[in-house]
């Protein structure tokens, strides 16, 4: 490190107190010297940021940040809660031998840039650096450690040229389910060559046309266009992931209809790798809920495929609850089920109930009818559970083949197109869902587990269906296989072996994942790396051709339509641009230049931060992704992280399924394609709590701006008005939104950073109070005090040794402050500061040396200006950032003294005040030698002495 101190601060008035001023010079200086020294650049071992040799041998931490969207409005206070917490972590980690990389990207490609460039023409471009710009300085001031140069957006074209390049390695492979992984779909279509896979469709690969080659393939690519029924918000303009709907059916941004269109769109194979993005869980060191919110996300259900046979066709239905298939009494397909239309009879078949037909006069009637209504909505109100079920009979019977019998198949829409087969067999009698139709639909309830809560199998008595998997089966005996007396788990395991030897069935495991909707109708994101040629076959570009960069255009927005059409389909911002469109290429296929037509889509805003953090250890490397010697270095596997990954991971949790379970994607892709070492991006995660605020709202409910607030006994005015106060978010439109510049100008980022970090546990969400800032300006204000005179500004410490109860408060500090640093408790660990500081100023007088210089330690994780500064103060040339954290002495940290009974012949003779960590042998000596031990004895020779320190010692004489 550099060995300049830097100029000294201009002169502040006397006395020389610590004042915001102060803070601000202070601050701001050693913000230009941290910058100018590259006091934050973390070594690699190799490459264009590679350095200080002694560093790179140390153990890696690598300290992030979910990165930032960089919104125009600029952060608030609640905004850099984690980044706070994360610089405290990192330069803590910087204080104990480790080699740290911190740093902090934009995540930059969204929506409010492109609405803004909708409205007024100006580029996102140009927006979305302004934003950053402004962002970047905000956040400088807080004093954040972050190596900089590792540093870039997500819409540099430097970066998504490997964003696109990633797309391209996905596009290129499949997923091989024997091997369990992703390989080159080169691999694929060898294999296909030389007959060794059978190509689906039965026919030689060498007799399939080029189109038909690629609909082959399209089936296998863990990227792939198809026409799957996607989410269309007309109102948007665009299709949404399921991700983005809100539970009833709604855009979750702009609150527009959305509705289920058949279109053709990208998609990730996410679906390929639902095992291992479940097992994988188990190894990451995540908060509990999160996992539970990824796997129940991921939704792995076993179960079995039964067919039931219907007029030489089958229905394949998927069931949980193979055990009961004995109680099926009827059939229900999704409305969208493409056998419908095969089944449809033309007249209501004998034994059609009069409410099954919905008062159609022919199956096609009523089928057309129900349809229409199912279409117009979502999946979740389909499902609701409370909801009446509705349905209609498709005037078919199908076999059940346990027994023989013929039951009705309806259509309704508490059965999912998009879930198992779109097909299920109905067990009233133990479906809540299905017991509900039967009821309204006047079908059999036939009870095939016993009920264990003496209801009885008489079902017409019922008031609801019977739901358990620990009771007995009753009722289920066909010609050739019986599962009576069985328990549910014996049951399920017979007859799924029956159906497997019959042929008619099979276990199986469903996934509630789907794929990933991976294209967007929009101008402001990564342009697909794809282009069709003139038989539509898609080609990916060649990495010659990345990035592709996007054009400029007259019109940003997406065509939107009136929210409620359903019958429109989307137009992209990028096809009204033909130059750009149409091109003629050479994709090094050997089949030289040829006309093609881009893919106009746009990559959806996740795929930015899909892959950040690999960016980050190599951002400026040209000829790869990451250098595989460095990743190995930052994020490879080793002792306790089997996966590999980024040590600590801060952000909130609202991204538990999508962004984490995008990234962890994309990783496994890059993992098995031999890219990265790192099967998992995110070894160690933490949510962060949210900052809240105060609302206060008038008598008609508005906001009003806190800031002018006035409180008189416990009662709140603006204007002389009383309003009402509740607990809310932070921003602008609540009219509450604190600055973190207001906060460093009336006290200093130092504070700032203290009062952040001591508000509570980081994972706690907190209400922002701004009186009570002043109380971490107080301390830093004591503990500068306790180390420069405030009439001369001298440093006022003494080469002197410290008195013991000084040096006991110091150590138990220092060793509560490294364990509550270490484990993220910033909050404990001020506590713990505070008391030392209170200590030493009760004391009075000038500081030992020693002590102040352990206490300025002891901060600079936290307030690291102050620090920086006092440790100059302190006459020392290197800066503060890369010193060793201060190490408890443990005969300092323990209770002082605990007491020792000694007993001579069983009894009591002595009581000796004695170190907890005192050894058996002292504690022998230290007994023997007691005045009251001798006389005991009287000159007896001793025979045996016990001891158990430090507690107890017992002396039998001769
Ligand atoms: C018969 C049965 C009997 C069922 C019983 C349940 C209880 P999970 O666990 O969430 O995977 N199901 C299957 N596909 C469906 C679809 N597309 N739409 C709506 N429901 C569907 O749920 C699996 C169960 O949900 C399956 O097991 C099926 O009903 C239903 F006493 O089959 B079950």
């Amino acid at each position: 490190m550099s060995e300049t101190n830097p100029a000294a601060p201009a002169e502040v008035a006397a006395p020389h107190r610590y004042t915001a001023a102060v803070a601000a010079e202070i601050e701001a200086r050693w913000q230009d010297f941290w910058d100018a020294d590259g006091t934050y650049a973390a070594p690699n071992p190799k490459g264009d940021l590679a350095g200080d040799p002694e560093l790179v041998a140390k153990p890696k931490k690598f300290v992030m940040d979910m990165f930032p969207y960089p919104s125009g409005a600029g952060l608030h206070v609640g905004h850099p809660l984690g980044y706070i917490a994360t610089d405290v972590f990192a330069r803590f980690q910087r204080m104990t031998g480790h080699n740290v990389l911190h740093t902090l990207g934009f995540d930059a490609f969204g929506l409010p840039a492109e609405q803004h460039a909708v409205q007024t023409g100006e580029h996102p471009r140009v927006t979305t650096e302004a934003a950053i710009s402004n962002m970047k300085s905000q956040l400088r001031r807080l004093g954040l450690g972050h190596d900089k140069r590792r540093s870039f957006a997500t819409i540099d074209p430097d970066y998504y040229k490997w964003t696109q390049w990633i797309f391209v390695q996905i596009f290129n492979s499949w997923y091989d389910d024997e091997a369990k992984k992703a390989r080159p779909i080169s691999e694929l279509v060898a294999r296909f060559e030389s007959g060794e896979r059978a190509v689906p469709g039965g026919r030689p690969w060498d007799a399939l046309s080029a189109t038909e080659r690629a609909d082959v393939l399209g089936e296998y690519r863990l990227a792939y266009a198809s026409d799957a029924p996607v989410n269309w918000c007309p109102g948007l303009g665009t299709v949404l992931a399921n991700e983005e709907v809100t539970a009833d059916g709604r855009s979750e941004r702009g609150n527009f209809p959305v509705f289920k269109a058949k279109l053709r769109q990208w998609n990730m194979r996410i679906t390929a790798y639902a095992d291992r993005l479940l097992d994988d869980l188990n190894e990451l060191d995540w908060p509990e809920a999160i996992k539970l919110q990824q796997r129940n996300w991921i939704g792995r259900s076993e179960g079995a495929r039964v067919d039931f046979p219907v007029d030489g066709e089958a229905i394949t239905v998927f069931t949980t609850r193979q055990d009961t298939l004995f109680g099926a009494t009827y059939m229900v397909l999704a409305p969208e089920h493409p056998l419908v239309e095969k089944f449809t009879p033309a007249t209501w078949p004998e034994g059609t109930h009069d409410v099954w037909t919905g008062g159609h006069a022919t199956p096609a009637e009523a089928v057309a009818a129900y349809r229409a209504q199912a279409a117009s909505k979502s999946d979740v109100e389909r499902q609701a559970e409370a909801k009446d079920k509705t349905g209609v009979f498709t005037g078919v019977f199908a076999t059940n083949p346990v027994n023989g019998e013929q039951i009705p198949v309806f259509i309704a829409d508490y059965v999912l197109m998009g879930y198992g087969t779109g097909a299920i067999m109905a067990v009233p009698a133990h479906d809540t869902r299905d017991f509900a139709f039967a009821r309204a639909f006047e079908l059999p309830i036939r009870c095939v587990v016993e009920p264990s809560d003496g209801r009885g199998t008489d079902t017409s008595t019922w008031d609801d269906a019977f739901v358990s998997y620990d009771a007995k089966i009753v009722n289920s005996h066909g010609a050739d296989v019986s599962l009576d007396g069985l328990g549910v788990a014996e049951a399920k395991a017979r007859i799924t072996e029956w159906l497997q030897s019959k042929g008619i069935g099979e276990g199986t495991v469903n996934f509630r994942l789907r794929d990933w909707l991976f294209s967007r109708q929009r101008y402001w994101g990564e342009p697909f790396p794809i282009v069709y040629d003139e038989d539509g076959i898609a080609h990916s570009l060649p990495e010659s051709m990345l990035p592709l960069e996007l054009p400029e255009v007259e019109d940003y927005s997406p065509r939107t339509f009136d929210p409620d059409d359903a019958d429109t389909s989307p137009e992209t911002p990028l096809s009204r641009n033909q130059d750009w469109v149409d091109v003629t290429l050479d994709l090094g296929d050997g089949r030289g230049p040829r006309p093609y037509r881009r893919e106009t889509n746009t990559m959806p805003n996740w795929a930015g931060s899909c892959w950040y953090e690999l960016r980050y250890l190599d951002p400026h490397n040209s000829e790869k992704l990451v250098d595989p010697e460095i990743e190995q270095y930052w994020m490879g596997p080793r002792a306790g992280q089997p996966h590999g990954g980024v040590d600590l991971y801060v952000g909130g949790a609202e991204h538990a399924v999508l962004h984490l379970l995008y990234a962890r994607f994309w990783s496994k892709v890059l993992f098995d394609l031999g890219h990265i070492s790192s099967p998992e991006p995110f070894h160690k995660l933490f949510n962060q709590g949210m900052i809240q605020a105060y609302v206060y709202r008038d008598s008609r409910g508005f906001p009003v701006p806190a800031a002018e607030i006035e409180e008189r006994d416990g009662q709140f005015f603006h204007a002389g008005e009383p309003v009402k106060r509740e607990l809310g978010k932070m921003g602008k439109s609540l009219k509450n939104a604190v600055t973190p510049e207001a906060i460093c100008e009336e006290y200093g980022a130092d504070t700032l950073r203290l009062y952040e970090m001591a508000m509570g546990p980081l994972d706690v969400s907190r209400p922002w109070d701004t009186r009570a800032v002043v109380g971490q300006y107080r301390l830093l204000q004591r503990l500068w005090r306790n180390i420069v005179d405030e009439a001369t500004g001298d440093v006022t410490v003494v080469d002197a040794e410290p008195d013991e109860a000084t040096l006991r408060a110091l150590h138990k500090a220092i060793d509560g402050v490294r364990h509550d640093l270490e484990g993220l408790r910033f909050n404990t660990a001020i506590a713990k500061v505070t008391e030392l500081n209170n200590h030493l100023t009760k004391t009075g007088g000038a500081l030992a040396r020693p002590v102040a210089e352990a206490l300025v330690l002891l901060i600079a994780p936290l307030a690291p200006h102050i620090a920086e500064e006092l440790w100059r103060k302190l006459g020392h040339t290197d800066s503060v950032v890369h010193q060793d954290f201060p190490v408890a002495d443990p005969q300092y940290v323990v209770d002082e003294t605990v007491t020792c009974v000694v007993q001579v012949k069983g009894k009591v003779k002595a009581r000796l005040e004695v170190s907890p960590a005192i050894s058996d042998d002292e504690l022998e000596k230290v007994a023997l030698a007691d005045e009251k031990v001798v006389a005991a004895l009287g000159g007896a020779g001793i025979r045996k002495v016990i001891v158990r320190a430090p507690k107890l010692v017992n002396i039998v004489p001769a």
